[in-house]
């Protein structure tokens, strides 16, 4: 009866969805407060699957992007994914119960250098913004009532306004490294960025016996 005992595992076991670079790596030492190390490492393993230390506990490697979907639908009962992400995403059937304070960076307006943005402001300019964060782009220049048109992009944001195609960009800052290199200035802050753990609603309950220690000791590493 193979299809009971894959059923089986799915109660018993708890897998992790973690997206690979800056997630995964600021993740692990988190993870292994809690006694769980992978087996694997994703920079160099093309498997999508990684096995951990200890028989129950799995780890997915997932798009940055996927990761609140897989918590979501239950396909994995934890996963760690930036607030820009969940923003984005939005939080059905997820709670947040850590910021973690991992993958630290600020989500920014960002003009080309010379680009008096604060005087097309004030004159009422409607401008023309590239984003891939398009709900958070809104949502802040509504608060800020200002007109901009949005243009959704799923990269290399800081091309936009190089090519024309945009007059700003909002986008993730965290050396500012990225910005210099394309003659780009930040010019408003949108609001600081960081990971979350998130956990599927249903697994919180039924799997809470093998969930709760593991939020335990990375809450705890967490607050020192
Ligand atoms: O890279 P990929 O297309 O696979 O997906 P992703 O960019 O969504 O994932 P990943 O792993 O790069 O980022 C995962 C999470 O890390 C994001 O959701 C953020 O919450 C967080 N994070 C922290 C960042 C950065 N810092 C960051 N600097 N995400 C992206 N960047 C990018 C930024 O978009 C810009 O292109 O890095 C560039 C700017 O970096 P600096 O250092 O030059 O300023
Ligand atoms: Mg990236």
């Amino acid at each position: 009866m193979r299809h009971f005992s894959r059923a089986r595992k799915a109660v018993d076991g708890i897998t992790i969805a973690l997206s690979k670079g800056r997630i995964f790596d600021e993740t692990l030492p988190l993870l292994a407060a809690a006694g769980i190390e992978p087996l694997d490492n994703p920079e160099t393993s093309r498997r999508l699957i990684l096995p951990t230390n200890r028989d129950n506990v799995r780890v997915l490697i997932v798009r940055a992007t996927d990761t609140p979907t897989y918590v979501q639908y239950g396909a994995a009962d934890l996963g760690v994914a930036g607030k820009d992400v969940l923003l984005e995403h939005g939080s059905d059937g997820l709670y947040q119960p850590i910021d973690l304070g991992i993958a630290r960076c600020r989500m920014m307006v960002a003009v080309p250098a010379g680009f008096d943005y604060q005087r097309a402001v004030r004159q009422g300019a409607r401008l023309k913004v590239a984003s891939k964060y398009l709900n958070i782009a809104r949502e802040h220049f509504a608060a800020k009532g200002v007109h901009v048109d949005l243009i959704k992009l799923y990269g290399s944001m800081e091309l936009a306004p190089l090519a024309g195609l945009a007059d700003a960009i909002v986008d993730l800052v965290s050396t500012g490294s990225t910005l210099q290199a394309n003659n780009l200035v930040a010019c408003e802050h949108i609001m600081d960025i960081s990971s979350r753990l998130i956990v599927n609603q249903a697994a919180l309950k039924l799997k809470r016996a093998a969930l709760a220690p593991i939020l335990d000791a990375i809450s705890r590493v967490v607050q020192r």
